[in-house]
């Protein structure tokens, strides 16, 4: 198989790097910022790997200007961050803390002085807590303070960012942070889950509509996470247990998004949304996004399961398969982009931009250097599935690692290292990985595409 290069994608295609402000920026409760929700649920003990916090992070707050540079020089143009609400408003709404715009916008004008196209998140997960002592996404109020925030941040950066994401993975942080109780704010069940998914989807399309608004040249999109997910066997009860997973996990969000409502049909429990509806919600659930972002990292195999409530089914884990599997205890699948690229392709909508995927190792530091080749071959044989989608007419038109430098990674810590470029926690120093600078030959040299692979 002939290795892709970036000549394959011509030369609109987007490359660039995800990244989000909790897990990055530290400077927790500097220059005015509030507490978020994150900064809370990792400073309870036992929540986190090692009670670890993103206080500090990688400190991106002080070292963006020259963490901008080497992205430059590793020849990426887009860059996409997302803001952190608390830092903006520190009680969430009402009163704008001018220093998290002036952070903001320095980031903005650095990334665009390097020739670097800024792509915003406006909700990576981090809600201002004020916001959660009053219920947070369980409370209907929410739809309000999100359009009071997107319209503060579409006044102050709208001039120079032309591309916004309104979510970042609203299955994740409702179903992680308000069913399961993993993610913050920790809290579990249906009576938080429901509510929660109903007022993120309102939000979704909300923020979509109050951009566009205020920014008729906006390109403006949302992102999910997703998975390719296969019956653990050919038995009706496992290939029924697969329709229910990939529903809730790949379906829930972008439905309503593209006006096919919520797919109850395939998930009877998703009806009882309808207690949080008023009669106009149904029709102010699409949006005609420009795009939409695809988080896709893996496989994962589904199986008829008795005792898991309402989906009856659960997911095996990697570690219980004979596959390969990286730091985050996930199956190293490349070709699971290429199927959800055909998925989300179904849903005719406009443009699909990969926003996450990448690989998490255990990178070493040796003698100045990490050598991750394996990161490099995954990521080869990940473009060429993209490639495969390409050249079948799927509209996906750009491909985001996640991510620029090892960060925070939510429960896990600093545990998991996805990153481009290696951070040394004990003393930020960053080193450039070889599939960084592998990438810089990607974009920057194209590689001939007669490499074979390793
Ligand atoms: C997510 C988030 C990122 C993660 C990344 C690796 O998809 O969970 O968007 O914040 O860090 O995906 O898990």
């Amino acid at each position: 198989m002939s290795l892709p290069s970036s000549e394959h994608f011509g030369s609109t295609f987007h490359w660039g790097v995800s990244t989000a402000a909790y897990q990055i920026e530290g400077a927790h409760e500097e220059d005015g910022k509030g507490p978020s929700i994150w900064d809370h649920f990792t400073h309870q003990k036992g929540r986190i790997y090692l009670n670890q916090n993103g206080d500090q992070a990688c400190d991106f707050y002080h070292r963006y200007n020259s963490d901008l540079e080497i992205l430059a020089d590793l020849g990426f143009r887009n860059f996409r961050f997302s803001l952190s609400w608390a830092r903006i408003l520190p009680q969430g709404t009402k009163m704008v803390n001018a220093a998290g715009i002036d952070f903001y916008n320095r980031v903005i004008d650095r990334c665009l002085l390097l020739g670097i196209q800024p792509w915003i998140t406006l909700y990576h997960w981090d809600l201002p807590l004020a916001l959660q002592k009053k219920g947070g996404w369980t409370n209907r109020d929410i739809l309000d303070w999100f359009q009071e925030y997107t319209s503060i941040c579409t006044r102050s950066f709208g001039d120079r960012v032309r591309h916004w994401m309104i979510l970042n993975e609203p299955m994740v942080f409702t179903g992680a942070g308000h069913f399961l109780g993993v993610h913050a704010p920790g809290m579990k069940g249906l009576k938080n889950f429901l509510p929660a998914i109903h007022h993120a989807a309102l939000c979704q399309s909300l923020g979509g509509r109050l951009v566009r608004s205020e920014l008729s040249d906006a390109s403006i999109g949302t992102t999910f996470s997703c998975s390719y997910i296969e019956p653990a066997s050919s038995r009706e009860r496992d290939k029924q247990a697969a329709i229910r997973l990939d529903t809730l996990l790949n379906r829930l969000f972008v439905e309503p998004a593209v006006g096919l409502g919520y797919p109850v049909a395939d998930l009877p429990v998703l009806k009882r949304l309808e207690e949080y509806m008023n009669p106009a919600d149904e029709a102010n659930l699409p949006f005609d996004f420009d795009f939409v972002g695809i988080q896709n990292y893996t496989r994962e195999i589904a199986r008829y399961s008795y005792w898991v409530p309402f989906v009856k089914a659960n997911l095996i884990k990697a570690a219980d398969r004979d596959v390969p599997v990286s730091a985050m205890g996930w199956e190293i699948y490349p070709e699971s982009i290429y199927y959800m690229l055909r998925k989300f392709g179904q849903y005719h909508i406009k443009s699909l931009i990969i926003t996450e995927n990448g690989l998490a190792l255990n990178d070493r530091l040796s003698e100045g250097k990490v050598q991750d080749q394996s990161r490099v071959d995954y990521i080869r044989h990940t473009l060429n599935q993209v490639l495969r989608a390409r050249r079948q007419g799927i509209p996906v038109d750009g491909y985001f690692y996640w991510t620029f430098i090892d960060n925070f990674e939510w429960a896990e810590g600093f545990y998991p290292r996805f990153g481009l470029v290696y951070n040394d926690y004990k003393n930020q120093k960053r080193v450039i990985k070889d599939s960084g600078l592998w990438w810089r030959r990607f974009i920057r040299d194209q590689i001939s595409h007669n490499e074979n692979f390793i």
